[in-house]
């Protein structure tokens, strides 16, 4: 960050680790300062290397072995810091202290994530994206881990490891990367029809954020709230983006992926860099413990959201990013996530997902950060001390004193003392559990298709185009034609017409019911009757927020504008437009023929920051060609600038054509259209500012006709 860094407890308890090389000497590991660190010690002028040189043998070693193994699920992931304001005093509906009063502040780190992909992937895989927030509070470390979708493919942790095996790439070739556009994924999917839900979330642009700070994030599993007076609630977290929901559509990213697979991870740097900070509002719904029935689904059940018509959110705090890491590995690659870190006044259901992940998540760290200390490293550990009896394990950093290790014990004092209730301590919610020991899944889980029919209603028309386009693409990567009729019948059950339009981008002219069972997700000796779906319960016909288009947020923030100009450009408009597209908390970028500078009309000179070929027009939300001859008339000779406008037009989004810009524009194929809806002539800056605010031309008709 530019300035000075803004400090909080966990920034402050982070510098004792933190190295800064500037006016030092080299040493080694041992703190021996290093003479030569450019040639190895060898046996005469041109002699074998010795093996006595400690200083080439540490060096080389370390290098060796500085990978560790990437996140099984989750592993590419970008993260910042910040910190999380309470609105209020939330004590009457939990105790969690970083709720308990107005303005208190606690430091946060959020990380966000694809899931398929590997490390090294693309940010634009159509996927799920994690969003993982770990609050450093006074009372020890919340982990909020949760993703930007409200439910999940599967009800069971069971499940998980096979989920994760179909979509990965697959396992003789290891093809493809980063992609659920293939048969092992919709192979498995087809066969579960508890999954339709999700299906119609990853299928929607949803999975296709245009940047991570305009994307929800969500708890997924009902969590509970515990008051000081022990009285539970049930709650789902809700983060909502200031900057509104925005996505790219799927050509865009495929784009995206060639020309930048670091979009996101790039958009959340800069933005943090240039001060203008990613904030999302937390909002919660809750539930009574006596309305715990009333839902025609059960809250237990992680593939079923509750509409905001029956619940409403109700907005606790913020939460704004406002420091890159120093270093990638150290903070983001280190940090440990996990949904059993909770602190007072927040617990547990029994949803059958989230009690699997609280296994999951340790287990996976002792591999991963290579044994049971990793909650000692930096980024991981609380700001609040830690007291216990665990001892011992690989890398241990706490030296303990004294004799003990144990408890109870006299001969310390008893020391460490466990805490009461009104001390702090933690203590699990006294629910009533009864039961037979049995592997099942409850009958309150089997409508598999009414929340997946309610999605998909409650899209827009585009919206909706893009779902059956994201299935046509999905499918037509699969090979076996089997799969693609048993998911194009299975989709009959989500709305008929759905599946008859993803049926004729297949070319599929009957389609096939999928034959009973339907659901193949059934023990060995059971009545698979038992484990199909029942009819659609749900009588909610639409639910206006789970269109994206529904939350807009307001202006240009976190935007780029492309801004075509080249030598001769006119200054004082050049000038007014930056300035104005600054001002409205957006960047804009000047791109040319060439790279290096252009001299404007007065003889000013502008950086150029990207040249036509270094560049493409889906990396940017809008395009600006300003006056000037000189500069149109170098532009019209570079046919990267006619596709540029054009391929900007077949997206949807704005342009604006300012004086001679427009013979640059008669040169695209979008010209032909007489009255383009979305490209802006000659308006000022403030007016093109006013109009690009929202955002995309979804009722340009013929952007689809465009070829390029
Ligand atoms: Fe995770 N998940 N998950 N997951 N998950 C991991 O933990 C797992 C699930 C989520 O930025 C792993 O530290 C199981 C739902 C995020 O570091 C692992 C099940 C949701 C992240 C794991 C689920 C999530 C993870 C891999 C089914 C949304 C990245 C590395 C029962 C509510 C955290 C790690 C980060 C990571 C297990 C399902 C969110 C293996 C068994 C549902 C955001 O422990």
């Amino acid at each position: 960050m530019k300035g000075k860094k803004p400090e909080n407890a966990k920034t402050d308890d982070l510098h004792m680790n933190t190295e800064d090389s500037s006016g030092e000497v080299m040493s080694n590991n041992q703190g021996l300062r290093v003479n030569d660190d450019q040639n190895s010690l060898t046996a005469g002028d041109r002699g074998p290397t010795l093996l006595e040189d400690f200083h080439f043998r540490e060096k080389m070693t370390h290098f060796d072995h500085e990978r560790i193994p990437e996140r099984v699920v989750h592993a590419r992931g970008e993260a910042a810091h910040g910190f999380f304001e309470s609105y209020g005093d939330f004590s009457s509906i939990t105790k969690a202290g970083f709720l308990g009063e107005k303005g208190k502040k606690t430091p946060v780190f959020t990380r966000f994530s694809t899931v398929a992909g590997f490390k090294g992937s693309s940010d634009l895989a159509r996927d799920v994206r994690g969003f993982a927030v770990k609050f450093y509070t006074e009372e020890g470390n919340y982990d909020l881990v949760g993703n930007n979708m409200p439910v999940f493919f599967i009800q069971d942790a069971m499940k998980f490891p096979d989920l994760i095996h179909a979509v990965k790439p697959e396992q003789d070739n290891e093809i493809p990367q980063a992609a659920s556009a293939h048969d092992t994924f919709w192979d498995f999917i087809s066969l579960i029809p508890e999954s339709m839900h999700m299906i119609m979330w990853v299928m929607s642009d949803r999975a296709l954020p245009r940047s991570l700070s305009m994307m929800e994030g969500f708890g997924v599993h009902t969590y509970r709230f515990i008051n000081k007076e022990g009285k539970s609630v049930f709650v789902k977290f809700h983060w909502k983006p200031k900057l509104g929901t925005h996505s790219v559509i799927w050509e865009e990213a495929q784009k995206i992926s060639g020309q930048d697979p670091d979009f996101h991870r790039r958009d959340l740097w800069e933005s943090i860099e240039n001060g203008n900070f990613p904030e999302w509002e937390l909002g919660v719904q809750l539930v009574e413990e006596k309305d715990e029935h009333k839902f025609d689904f059960d809250l237990l059940d992680p593939t079923k959201l509750i509409p905001e018509e029956l619940v409403p959110v109700k907005i606790l705090g913020k939460m704004v990013l406002n420091r890159n890491p120093d270093n990638f590995f150290a903070e983001t690659e280190q940090v440990a996530f996990h949904p059993g870190h909770v602190v007072p006044g927040i617990d547990f259901t029994n949803d059958p997902l989230l009690q699997g992940r609280l296994f999951s998540y340790t287990d996976t760290q002792l591999t991963r950060l290579g044994g049971p200390n990793f909650a000692e490293i930096p980024i991981n550990r609380p700001i609040t001390p830690v007291h216990n009896n665990q001892r011992g394990g690989s890398m241990r950093q706490t030296i303990n004193k004294g004799k003990g290790g144990y408890n109870p014990n006299k001969a310390s004092g008893g020391c460490p003392f466990q805490a009461s209730m009104a001390d702090g301590g933690y203590v699990s919610h006294h629910e009533k559990i009864e039961g037979h020991k049995i592997r099942n899944r409850s009958k309150s889980f089997m409508d598999h298709f009414s929340q997946a029919t309610l999605f998909y209603n409650s899209q827009t028309k585009v919206e909706q185009k893009h779902i059956i386009q994201a299935l046509q693409f999905e499918l037509g990567k699969v090979k076996s034609e089997a799969i693609r009729n048993r998911m194009v019948g299975m989709l009959t059950y989500v709305d008929q017409t759905l599946a008859e339009e993803v049926a004729k981008g297949l070319g599929i002219r009957e389609i096939q019911k999928p034959e009973a069972p339907l659901n193949h997700s059934y023990p060995a000796d059971s009545d698979p009757s038992d484990y199909q779906p029942t009819e659609s319960k749900t009588k909610l016909k639409k639910s206006e927020k789970l269109s994206l288009l529904a939350s807009p947020g307001k202006g240009i923030q976190g935007r780029i504008i492309a801004i075509l100009a080249d030598d001769g450009v006119d200054e004082t408009s050049i000038k007014a437009f930056q300035r104005a597209i600054k001002d409205a908390g957006a960047d804009s970028k000047i791109i040319s023929t060439h790279s290096g500078s252009i001299t404007a009309s007065e003889g000013g000179s502008f950086t150029v920051d990207h040249s036509l070929m270094t560049t493409a027009s889906v990396l940017f939300d809008a395009v600006l060609v300003i006056d000037g001859s000189k500069s149109t008339k170098s532009l019209k000779n570079d046919s990267l600038a006619i596709r540029f406008i054009d391929e900007a037009y077949r997206h949807y989004k704005f342009i604006g054509i300012n004086g001679t810009g427009e013979n640059l524009w008669d040169l695209t194929y979008a010209s032909k259209n007489k009255l383009p809806k979305g490209v802006l002539f000659n308006k000022d800056p403030k007016s093109f500012i006013e109009s690009i605010s929202s955002h995309r031309v979804w009722e340009r008709e013929d952007a689809d006709q465009i070829p390029v």
